[in-house]
């Protein structure tokens, strides 16, 4: 799954594709470098973003989605309002990425996919003093609650993902992908997404014997690695802004012959 943010303030990619034409090109050179899926969004979830308004949010993704979709390309909507979820599908979006989790309804009503991502707390504050007993188990039992009333409701393609940075340490992010088998176990599929996140950022400066956090632009060692052990473990999408860096790496662990532009 390739990430477009049509955001001005996303952490990594904020206010590269905010121009149409500069979005649909980006989204066109993921889909050529093998994502399956575009994920779509107009909100930054980055911790201390500042919510934006539904009606600010559908018009940044609504022309994107609509184009993506016109040309065939499964397009996911990544959104915690149910407004702009109906209007991204009524737009050709067939899936809803939803970190808020509470959008099962909307899927259902609309017989679309959903991923239910796990976070604690609001991301103005969800990296403030996050807290679990055992982290594992309370994400878990909280990601098969949400499934199992989705299912319920009429959802047929259900998805879970631990949310990793979404109100955890850099210990918690760790403990979760050590234990991405039992997410897998459950027998729903798993999307996960570490890509260039923070606490790539803050173990990278540290193995580079730096005491400051890797920057945004050089975490792509970090969300490789990541990216490729969720998928050894059985996780059945990977959510990344790197698409070919990883589907490269994803293809040597498959034991598959990688043709470079070059050769080709
Ligand atoms: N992470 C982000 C956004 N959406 N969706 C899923 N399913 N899983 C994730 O881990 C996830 C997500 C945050 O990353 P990004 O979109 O790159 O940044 P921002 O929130 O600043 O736009």
């Amino acid at each position: 799954m390739g990430v477009l943010n049509i955001t001005p303030d996303s952490f990594s990619d904020g206010g590269q594709f905010t121009d149409l034409a500069t979005a649909l090109a980006h989204a066109h050179q993921m889909v050529a470098d093998g994502a399956h899926w575009i994920d779509v969004g107009g909100e930054s979830t980055r911790p201390g973003a500042t919510p934006v308004a539904p009606v600010e949010e559908q018009r940044r993704v609504l022309p994107v989605v609509e184009a993506l979709a016109a040309e065939g390309i499964a397009v996911s909507i990544d959104t915690r309002h149910a407004s702009v979820a109906r209007a991204a599908v009524a737009a050709g979006a067939t899936m809803i990425n939803d970190v808020g989790a509470s959008l099962g309804p909307v899927a259902a009503e609309h017989g679309v996919a959903w991923v239910a991502v796990h976070s604690q707390g609001e991301p103005a504050s969800m990296q403030d003093a996050p807290r679990y007993q055992d982290v594992v188990a309370e994400v878990l039992d909280y990601l098969v609650g949400r499934a199992e009333a989705a299912r319920a409701a009429g959802v047929v393609d259900v998805w879970i993902d631990p949310g990793v940075g979404f109100g955890k340490t850099t210990a918690h992010n760790l403990t979760l992908l050590a234990h991405l088998d039992r997410f897998v176990a459950t027998g729903h599929p798993v999307l996960v997404g570490t890509s260039r996140k923070g606490f790539l950022g803050g173990l990278l400066g540290v193995s580079d014997g730096r005491d400051v956090a890797a920057p945004v632009a050089d975490r792509l060692e970090g969300s490789l690695a990541t990216a490729t052990w969720a998928m050894a473990n059985g996780v059945a999408m990977v959510r990344v802004h790197d698409v070919r860096p990883t589907v490269e790496a994803a293809l040597v662990i498959a034991g598959q012959i990688i043709t470079t532009d070059a050769a080709a």
